[in-house]
């Protein structure tokens, strides 16, 4: 038997970005598990990926191109679908096989050829008739393969004229954030963290969403390291932690104030590295003394001596490092509290330190050539503009409200909006349109497809190659692809190629092969690129950045860099060299003063907080994301399901109590946005005045609802992020015999 393992990497949105191997057994994939010489994912996978052959074999894959037959509308979704036992044992789905029971009615295949010409003649005459703009473009992070997640796609919508999407469902604010201050996304190396002796997780669910920094954690606390945890939910990290600080949502900046108050305050401050590498310290100490600890307590809900005690041994346990994650973004100050806590290492002087300073991403390291993948400067004919911008995070009202033109036209791929987009049912109300047509191009029959026109298959990282960056460490991969297509399944790449070329587009870039956008991308001025070439990560699977110009020059300034054996340590910011316009890290900066904004910082509690004017929902809701899906993926898979426990709302035992709510009892969620019944879990995971309940596809919910029935449109301070976190709630009982709590609307 023709037997073969190949190298691929997860292209999932999640930090890791693990080295895999895959198993192939003429021409099937029969084992999937981690590339044990990765450095950093050292090969294990999380739950969900080690059961990735049932959803690449799933009989609920979209295999064939689909046209609707009936009017748009949610389908029920099914919890347990015929067992497929052993990988293996799934038949290859043969020509024509029938596509599942839910979608039977739902759909007529048709061949690609007639999908496309559809596609093509239907945004032709919106053209025609509304213009280009008609036309937007959605989608987030169904994959992060640099050609598959941005570049045949780019290309195509900007030749054609599409309005363009904002793409901020996820991270900008964080993003503007930290760049406020540092001028770009690097952050400490997690092989860095072993050398850690204090370890603040902070809004960073590390078991959940960023596994593969566990085992550094784990072996930086046997080395007698602190960690402390520092979230409004007892996470499984949490329960890990020697410290755990449960904080009020959307008060982190705060905190960091206070904890920046007691460190210059009592001099704990690194006068040396803010005086070389800094710019507006003064400012920034005038601004601190406005938040005592005994200030920011009645925000954080931390005692004013808890906080002291943080800040001290914060600033005096040498190196300290923050690994902070998105979840601090997620909430209306978002931008300006990642900015805050962006400084705390900036005036310790812990980015010196192996083992110090604060990681929210790693990304900017890659530094691939982005505008030869994606192509901005492709324009449609005719168009003497740049196409208007849409905000993914208010896909509703764009889809009910804008005019000038309205959107005609919705191509959904890489996303689940119906799942993921919050205010849940005026994204509903959009989809529905009649006269809106939905192309989307799914691997299953999701929430989204259930208002889509036309649905395409695509490929799993199985069935393509790709080439892959990380947020979560700094080593590049390749993908290779493992097995052929399932199905007519076909790669984002190919279904943009096969558009442009119905669209008549001439450029040579949409005939571009995959190994010639691989090695365009790697083509780049980025010195950290040098000498990563297509053919080397072909023959090594992963490469890790070239940080060699920073050893040279950390020996030669004095750095003590043998503590990192054999690696090169990366300390960019060790001696400053900052990407701010000053070089500096910038406690004041001007780009957000010329915006409006407090050029040092300041803390604003969110309105829609316990702290806001609105009592009428006294409940701060969590819209979390699950431990075992990546955000709506991974929801349908049995498999996948059966590790997850869904459809709770996590309150505390005052506030059920109160309420005449017992563990097990269901309830309604309710605010002026929508409601959701769900089951009570009495369990001590949240405080008194939070309450938390999971991201998932609205067709396992009866009334066809997901949290995000509850979530707004509302956007952050800083880089017009969503406020998933900025939420309030009311609960009553839903036990029949129960009083109902009258709503003011
Ligand atoms: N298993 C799994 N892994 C994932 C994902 C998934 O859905 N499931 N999603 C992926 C994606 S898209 C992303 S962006 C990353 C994100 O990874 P994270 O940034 O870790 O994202 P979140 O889970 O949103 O938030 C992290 C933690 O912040 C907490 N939090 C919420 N509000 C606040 C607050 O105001 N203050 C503080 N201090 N903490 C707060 C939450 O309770 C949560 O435990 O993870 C990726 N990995
Ligand atoms: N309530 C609540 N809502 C949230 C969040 C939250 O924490 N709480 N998190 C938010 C965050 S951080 C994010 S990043 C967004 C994520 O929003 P999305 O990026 O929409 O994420 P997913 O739900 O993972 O949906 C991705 C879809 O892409 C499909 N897909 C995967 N690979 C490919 C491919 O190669 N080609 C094509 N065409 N499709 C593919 C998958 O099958 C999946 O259905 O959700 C946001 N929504
Ligand atoms: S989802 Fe994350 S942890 Fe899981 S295999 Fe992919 S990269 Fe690794
Ligand atoms: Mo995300």
């Amino acid at each position: 038997m023709a037997k073969r393992v190949v190298h691929a990497a997860c292209p999932h949105d999640c930090p890791d970005a693990c080295g895999v191997l895959i198993t192939v057994e003429d021409g099937r994939a029969t084992k999937i598990q981690g590339d044990p010489q990765h450095p950093v994912t050292r090969g294990f996978l999380c739950a969900k990926v080690a059961k990735y052959l049932d959803r690449v074999y799933s009989p609920e894959r979209v295999l064939y191109p689909m046209r609707r037959i009936t009017p748009k509308g949610p389908v029920a979704g099914r919890r347990s679908f015929a067992p497929h036992g052993q990988p293996g044992a799934c038949p290859e789905p043969a020509e024509g096989a029938p596509v599942p029971a839910s979608a039977e009615q739902t759909w007529r295949r048709v061949t690609w050829d007639e999908a496309l010409d559809e596609t093509t003649s239907r945004f032709r005459s919106i053209i025609s008739e509304f213009g280009s703009e008609a036309i937007l473009p959605y989608s987030y992070g169904g994959t992060l393969g640099a050609l598959n997640g941005a570049s045949m796609d780019r290309r195509f919508f900007s030749g054609l004229g599409a309005s363009q999407l904002e793409r901020t469902i996820c991270s900008v604010a964080g993003e503007a954030g930290i760049e406020s201050v540092f001028g770009v996304k690097l952050g400490t190396d997690p092989e860095q963290f072993v050398h850690s002796r204090y370890i603040i997780a902070w809004a960073s669910n590390i078991h959940g969403n960023n596994v593969h920094l566990w085992p550094f954690i784990t072996e930086a606390r046997r080395r007698g390291a602190k960690f402390i945890v520092i979230d409004p939910y007892r996470t499984r990290t949490a329960a890990c932690a020697d410290w755990y600080l449960p904080i009020n949502p959307g008060t982190d900046g705060a905190l960091a104030l206070a904890m920046m108050h007691v460190i210059i305050g009592e001099g704990l401050h690194d006068a040396d590295y803010v005086s070389n590498c800094t710019l507006g310290f003064d400012a920034l100490r005038e601004k601190v003394k406005a938040y005592p600890p005994e200030r920011v307590a009645q925000w954080t809900g931390i005692s004013a001596e808890d906080m002291r005690k943080l800040a001290r041994e914060y600033a005096t346990t040498r190196p300290a490092v923050i690994r902070l994650n998105y979840g601090v973004q997620r909430s209306e100050g978002g931008g300006m509290a990642t900015r805050a806590i962006a400084m705390l290492p900036c005036i310790t002087g812990s980015l010196k330190e192996v083992g110090g300073g604060i990681q929210l991403s790693t990304s900017g390291a890659f530094g691939l050539n982005k505008p030869a993948l994606t192509r901005p400067d492709l324009k449609a004919d005719g168009l003497d503009h740049t196409p208007r911008s849409v905000n993914m995070v208010r896909l509703g009202e764009a889809l009910n409200t804008l005019n000038d033109p309205p959107i005609k036209a919705l191509f959904v791929y890489n996303s689940n909006p119906a799942a993921v987009c919050p205010n849940h049912n005026d994204v509903i109300r959009g989809l529905r349109r009649n006269d809106l047509f939905t192309v989307v191009h799914e691997q299953f029959f999701t929430d989204t497809t259930d208002y889509a026109d036309i649905v395409l298959p695509a490929t799993t990282f199985f069935e393509h190659k790709d080439l892959q960056t990380a947020y979560g460490h700094y080593y590049l991969q390749i993908s290779n692809q493992a097995i052929e297509p399932l199905g007519e399944c076909r790669p984002n790449i190919e279904l943009f190629r096969a558009l442009a070329q119905r669209m008549g587009f001439a450029d040579a870039c949409f005939r571009q092969s995959v190994d010639e956008m691989i090695d365009a991308a790697l083509d780049s001025s980025n010195p950290w690129l040098q000498g990563i070439t297509r053919e080397r990560l072909e023959i090594d699977g992963h490469v890790r950045l070239n940080f060699a110009a920073e050893l040279r020059s950390a020996e030669q300034q004095g750095t003590p860099v043998s503590t990192v054996s054999s690696r090169v340590p990366f300390l960019p910011f060790a001696q400053g060299n900052f990407r701010t316009p000053s070089g500096k890290a910038e406690l004041y900066c001007e780009f957000l003063k010329a915006q409006g904004l407090d050029p040092v910082i300041e803390f604003h509690p969110p309105k829609e907080s316990r702290h806001g004017r609105d009592k009428a929902f006294p409940l701060e809701l969590l819209a979390r994301k699950a431990d075992n899906f990546l955000n709506s993926t991974f929801s349908n898979l049995p498999s996948v399901q059966e590790m997850e426990n869904s459809n709770l709302l996590e309150i505390h035992s005052s506030d059920a109590a109160v309420r005449g709510i017992a563990d097990g009892d269901p309830v309604r969620v309710f605010n002026r946005r929508g409601e959701i019944f769900l089951k009570a879990r009495v369990d001590g995971a949240v405080q008194p005045g939070v309450v938390a309940a999971k991201l998932n596809w609205a067709k396992f919910d009866p009334k066809f609802r997901n949290i995000n029935v509850l979530t707004s449109e509302k956007l952050t301070d800083l880089g017009n992020s969503a406020t998933f976190y900025s939420v309030l709630v009311e609960v009553e009982s839903a036990k029949s015999d129960s009083p109902k709590i009258a709503c003011s609307e």
